[in-house]
């Protein structure tokens, strides 16, 4: 239920909404979403970005926020452990209770290793939890892992690392396979066939889905399936510093009990990072539809060890963020409803862009509608436009809201919105990190021995976008083969005499580049205090 200020432009949407629904929006030319994405992406805003002075990747340009985290001091000096004093002593050390983290220590389990998760929350409080649309895979007779490939590659800007990307749609199928063996409830058909549906910049229905809580559903399955196998997970315990050997190869971290402070050592043969996305570090001042701890941690230690970045540059920001009620601000309302046939409508009624474009062109177009073209909804805390939502009962029958994204309906029927008869209110939301560590195929970084890493962590297997259902895919793909090749490996490892001369060593670099900072890293929870969460 929408107040007087809406009714305006609610009637208009209302008025066209027949005709809107039939209609079938262009889609923009390869020279229209550049020029699109240079003038309207926050990517391309060159003020939100600064130099990286010291480091591996010393000389490019990341988001201002993140270079203060990279150049930041640790939490800890080497004087202040005893590296002899050693609590924790395993095969493989995953990072990380998310998606990532726990398909990577079931595999390395299951291989025989000895594995432990150290968590800063408990397993499962990661962006997994929160993905609702879907995981892709061509697994349909019309599909191919090449025809997935050729999607994601062009949705990406060409950009991603393609025998990353060649491994993640190739491994897909099997991906749908393992989780659908281990537990998932995936939506199947009355033969028991998944349905699948499109996403932004997809060519084919390959969209798997519980529903639009996939990740939550997904997550439930991997945090049963660790819990059944009996894997150690140490939680509300963070990593705060890698530890490597006296031949500078990965060997365990120091961490850190939430509560408590206590710090301990964890001694291991190969480390995982597995410890997700950045969405709660609110780049240019975005809300996020990211968990609370989400921040950036794993780039923190792994650049601090030496570990490249590979995109850092590069964010997602989700086109359609809740923008109102205001107690669900920034609030992921999944791609999946714009699948289903609901379109993007400005303050007069009108269609303004095809729904399904790649989602960095589709987050540029609604801020050109909200800023320069002055065709956006004002909520009272911002622009915004209408994600039409009842054309998708007039396009699939009445019931199909409540039966394909009843998420969505529960979250605004809290406020009062009935999706079925009103449309929404969405502005663009922090919603991924596009870049990351640098690996190789095996999932080790790219020069740092036995440091794995896993998931949004990642950097290139998307390139410089990521198409919607390619995240919860690259988890279990990823994650699972970090497991497998870390395992393997551990069997070879005997780690050396630990050591964190790394510290100091970086502490160096950042006084001879002349960098005064007080700030510490890694961040490991948000601080709102100074309110710079968009909220
Ligand atoms: O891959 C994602 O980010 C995803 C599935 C999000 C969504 O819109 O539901």
């Amino acid at each position: 239920m929408y107040s007087a200020e809406f009714q305006e432009s609610l009637k208009k949407v209302e008025a066209n909404r027949a005709a809107n629904t039939a209609l079938e929006p262009r889609r923009m030319t390869a020279q229209e979403k550049d020029d699109l994405l240079a003038a309207y992406h926050p990517d391309y805003k060159k003020s939100e970005f600064s130099e990286l002075k010291i480091g591996p990747n010393k000389g490019e340009v990341v988001p201002h926020e993140l270079v203060e985290i990279l150049q930041a001091k640790s939490r800890i000096k080497a004087s202040d452990i005893n590296l002899e004093d050693v609590k924790y002593d395993v095969d493989v050390l995953v990072i990380g209770g998310g998606g990532a983290g726990t398909s990577a220590a079931i595999e390395a389990h299951n291989a025989g290793a000895k594995t432990m998760i150290v968590t800063k929350l408990r397993m499962g409080d990661a962006n997994t939890m929160m993905a609702e649309g879907g995981i892709q895979a061509a697994d349909k007779e019309n599909d191919s892992p090449a025809q997935h490939y050729i999607d994601a590659f062009g949705g990406g800007h060409f950009a991603a690392k393609k025998e990353l990307l060649a491994k993640l749609v190739c491994d897909a199928p099997g991906a749908i396979k393992w989780l659908n063996e281990l537990g998932v409830e995936f939506d199947k058909d009355e033969t028991g066939r998944m349905v699948t549906t499109h996403g932004g910049g997809t060519s084919r229905k390959r969209m798997h889905a519980a529903k639009d809580y996939s990740g939550a559903e997904i997550m439930r399955t991997l945090r049963d399936e660790v819990i059944n196998l009996g894997i150690e997970v140490v939680d509300f315990t963070s990593a705060i510093e890698l530890i490597l050997d006296e031949n500078g190869r990965a060997a365990g971290a120091v961490l850190m009990n939430m509560e408590t402070k206590e710090l301990m050592v964890a001694r291991a043969k190969t480390v995982i990072i597995a410890t997700g996305g950045a969405g709660r570090m609110h780049y240019q001042g975005f809300p996020t539809s990211n968990h609370y701890g989400a921040t950036a941690d794993g780039l923190v230690l792994g650049y601090r060890v030496g570990a490249k970045l590979l995109y850092p540059e590069t964010l997602q920001y989700h086109p359609t963020g809740a923008a109102y009620p205001q107690q669900i601000f920034g609030a992921l309302v999944t791609e999946k409803v714009r699948s289903l046939g609901a379109k993007l409508v400005n303050v007069n009624g009108e269609v303004f862009m095809h729904p399904l474009e790649t989602r960095d062109v589709s987050a540029a177009s609604i801020i050109r509608e909200c800023s320069d073209r002055n065709n956006g909804v004002d909520t009272g805390s911002g622009k915004a436009v209408w994600l039409d939502t009842p054309m998708i009962e007039i396009i699939g029958g009445e019931g199909t809201i409540e039966k394909r994204i009843p998420a969505m309906m529960r979250m605004f029927a809290s406020y009062g919105i009935d999706i079925r008869k009103e449309p929404i209110l969405i502005y663009p939301t922090l919603h991924y990190q596009n870049g990351g560590l640098d690996i190789n195929v095996n999932g080790m970084t790219t020069n740092v021995e036995n440091l794995f890493v896993a998931g949004e962590a990642v950097g290139g297997i998307h390139g410089k976008n990521r198409l919607m259902g390619n995240s919860l895919l690259d988890i279990i793909v990823f994650g699972r083969n970090a497991g497998i090749n870390a395992a393997a490996t551990a069997k070879n490892v005997t780690v050396g005499k630990l050591s964190l001369e790394h510290i100091a060593k970086f502490d160096a670099e950042r006084e001879a580049a002349g960098i005064v900072t007080d700030t510490v890293s890694p961040k490991l929870l948000p601080d709102y205090r100074g309110n710079k969460s968009g909220m």
